[in-house]
């Protein structure tokens, strides 16, 4: 078999996806998800200028060889762009052998582990008693893991708490809107919301944080003490992610679980974290680091050292990088959790995923391939909007992670 053409799919069916669609001489295709939330074109161009012509000719069925040439034969390695752009190509040859050999791409990768996944969904609300009612609204749906994120009495927004609706906060128009932050604030406010949730809700419901990478290395071990009897699931990206060794003063303070990896590219990015044993969750993102090859031998690092893979599973990917995410965990002996958002209403126009999804868990399909359509007639109503993440400043305006 070898591959003749590969389609860039841009569209915008409620947010941005990037989507490739490799084709074979045999008329089996592929789909990967290419989507960089905010760079979505620069991802697209890199794709069509540098990686696709370097496909075509090769088999599908060497998706070991095909990654490495696409990574160590570049030189220039690592980075989001380069890495996305290499994701989405693993995924489409993965879906290509499942639909080759008319297997689930999980049967390829080691088999089922497990009956189902649990996910955690996120609650969200301005306040403190909108965030209660949706933690309850939730829980009456079906949901066991919740993400808890809420206003923080003092900030005009904060990260997580959307004002439109639930879906991640990519804006548009020519630049990012800019937040302010506080941390002093923050710091005492998140003890008091997770003692509000426990005394409603009772100690079953296993509850998320996500700090996404705001607070220093002693700002993030405080909070990890004080949050300790309130028996999190994990806290998630305490600091920013880029300084590993950050985790050692984190990990040596609190017994918190920590969860971190969202951004990360490689296992060169957690490589230290994990041999050190500095977290609980590893959360790298499988369009962002690489695809399902490089994936599969995080866990198995990862796995030496009881450190669970918890994939990043936001919104702002499509279903295709869902699918991936089921395959994988499926697969792997070390699953920890999936992240699931849910979509907006208008994705199923574009995507129609075979999987079985209910509240707090999946079930997956043994479709083969990666198990979901894309309908290209649909994507061509939804143009690309032009978006941004927000940048976040503190209250005299100095720069801080977003
Ligand atoms: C999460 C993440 C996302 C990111 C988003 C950026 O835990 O789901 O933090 O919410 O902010 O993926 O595009
Ligand atoms: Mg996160």
């Amino acid at each position: 078999m070898k591959i003749i053409d590969v389609d860039v799919i841009v569209c915008s069916p409620g947010r941005n996806f990037v989507t490739i669609k490799v084709r074979t001489d045999e008329g089996i295709f592929g789909l990967g998800d290419a989507t960089l939330n905010g760079r979505e074109l620069a991802v697209a161009e890199y794709l069509r200028q540098y990686i696709i012509p370097c496909l075509i000719g090769k088999d599908p069925f060497d998706t070991e060889d095909i990654w490495q040439y696409l990574y160590r034969g570049v030189y220039w390695r690592k980075g989001p762009v380069n890495m996305t752009a290499i994701g989405a190509v693993d995924m489409a040859l993965w879906d290509i052998k499942g639909k080759a050999l008319g297997v689930p791409v999980y049967n390829l990768l080691g088999g089922r582990s497990r009956a189902y996944l649990d996910t955690y969904t996120h609650a969200q609300g301005t306040d403190l008693t909108s965030t209660l009612e949706e933690i309850g609204r939730l829980q009456d749906l079906g949901y066991s893991a919740l993400r808890v994120q809420c206003g923080v009495p003092g900030l005009d927004k904060v990260y997580g708490v959307s004002s439109h609706d639930k879906y991640e906060p990519a804006r548009e128009g020519e630049r990012p809107v800019e937040e302010v932050w506080d941390s002093h604030k923050y710091i005492q406010f998140i003890p008091k919301l997770f003692e509000a949730v426990r005394l409603e809700f009772g100690i079953e419901l296993r509850l998320l944080h996500d700090v996404h990478h705001r607070l220093t290395p002693n700002e993030a071990a405080l909070v990890g003490k004080r949050l300790e009897h309130f028996d999190l699931f994990w806290l998630e990206d305490t600091t920013p992610a880029e300084n590993q060794d950050a985790l050692r003063l984190i990990r040596n303070s609190t017994s918190v679980p920590l969860a971190i990896g969202e951004i990360f590219n490689t296992v060169y990015d957690c490589q230290s974290l994990i041999i050190n044993q500095l977290v609980d969750y590893i959360r790298m993102t499988i369009a962002h680091g690489g695809g399902i090859t490089p994936m599969m031998k995080v866990a198995s690092l990862a796995s030496l050292y009881q450190i669970k893979m918890a994939c990043h599973g936001p919104s702002d990917l499509s279903p295709i990088n869902l699918a991936a995410c089921i395959h994988f965990d499926t697969t792997i002996n070390n699953f920890g959790i999936q992240e699931y958002m849910g979509y907006p209403a208008m994705i199923s126009d574009v995507f129609q995923i075979s999987h079985n999804i209910t509240p707090g868990r999946i079930e997956p399909s043994d479709t083969p391939g990666l198990g979901v359509e894309v309908d290209l007639d649909a994507a061509r109503k939804y143009p690309y909007k032009k978006s941004f993440l927000p940048v976040n400043r503190l209250v005299d305006r100095t720069l801080h992670n977003w």
